[in-house]
């Protein structure tokens, strides 16, 4: 038996790792800080990621592949529906859960709907504190304590997935949770996301960054051209930016096309990073009044 499980002990290690929590707990930071690349896009805003979003990340003794999810709150409306659909799915038929909160927050009433959820099934679920930057030390243990009567957590590991602090220990922590198996994906790979989306994601990320109120909710990016030119040096995009009313249109082209010229600097900069060519960036800018509630613009735009 001995010699069986040091066999076990030695393979290597694969499996699929989702990382859930109420919007803007620091999911999808957590996640670039992990690959060490901008795959997914944050902001303060809720509604940043609406889609599933696959990380990989391989080290020499296991290859782990973590879900990035929309956040998950109440649901109104087809394209929350859609989004905590996907939050809750990533749950299911993985091999551990990362739930996130906050440092600076006790256990709310969206923590208790997940974890009634992951009570239900019987996959490991591992408590991720993240923003301890923003809490003196002393508040921590107390703050694990709490949590540990509420739930049985395979581990609790306080990070700061801004800063990095604790990240490589919870990484370790992942590895070990995870059944053998070969990788699924080449070990330089980072996300199975087509650049065009990640494309698309940027030029929001951007417009969450800039705009308040109800203008992020009704936004879509949509990449339409994207060309390769001067043998993969220069890159030509145009992308169309859609709004549900004629006023955000207003406000995102700006007064002479103040704000359209500034998002398509900010966008240029971080898809030249990321893509590692000059970038010809052009954007547009289109009212299409009720896309969040029709399915067929859902499909369009990926949300399904
Ligand atoms: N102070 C601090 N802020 C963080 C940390 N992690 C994420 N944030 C910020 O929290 C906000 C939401 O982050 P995001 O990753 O988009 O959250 P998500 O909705 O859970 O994916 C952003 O403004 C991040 O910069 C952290 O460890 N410390
Ligand atoms: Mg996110």
């Amino acid at each position: 038996m001995t010699v069986e499980r040091e066999e076990v002990g030695q393979a290597f290690r694969c499996g699929f790792v989702s990382i859930v929590g109420r919007p803007n707990v620091g999911k999808s930071t957590l996640l670039n800080q992990i690959l060490g690349q901008k795959i997914a896009i944050t902001a303060n805003k809720p509604q940043t990621t609406r889609n599933r979003i696959l990380g990989i990340h391989t080290t020499n003794v296991a290859q782990t592949l973590f879900l990035d999810t929309p956040g998950i709150h109440k649901p109104s409306g087809k394209l929350n529906r859609y989004m905590v659909e996907q939050a809750l799915s990533a749950c299911r038929g993985v091999d551990l859960v990362l739930l996130l909160v906050e440092a600076h927050d006790s256990l709310g009433g969206g923590d208790d709907f997940i974890l009634d959820v992951l009570a239900q099934g019987s996959i490991p679920v591992m408590l991720v504190i993240n923003k301890i930057d923003q809490v003196e030390k002393e508040k921590l243990l107390p703050l694990i304590e709490a949590y540990a009567q509420r739930f049985s957590f395979a581990q609790i590991v306080p990070i700061s997935a801004r800063d990095g602090n604790g990240v490589q220990r919870l990484l370790q922590e992942v590895e070990r949770c995870l059944p053998a198996g070969q990788p699924l994906y080449p070990e330089d790979m980072v996300t199975d996301l087509p650049e065009r989306f990640i494309v698309a994601e940027m030029i929001r990320e951007k417009i969450l960054r800039r705009t308040q109120q109800e203008v992020p909710y009704g936004v879509a990016v949509q990449v339409e051209q994207f060309e390769e030119r001067s043998g993969g040096d220069l890159v030509s995009i145009q992308a169309v930016i859609y709004v549900t009313r004629e006023a955000h249109k207003r406000i995102l082209v700006g007064k002479g096309g103040s704000m359209i010229r500034q998002l398509g600097t900010d966008a240029r900069h971080e898809i030249e990073r990321l893509l590692d060519a000059k970038v010809y960036l052009e954007l547009f800018v289109k009212v299409k009044k009720n896309w969040i509630d029709s399915d067929r613009f859902l499909r369009e735009f990926g949300y399904e």
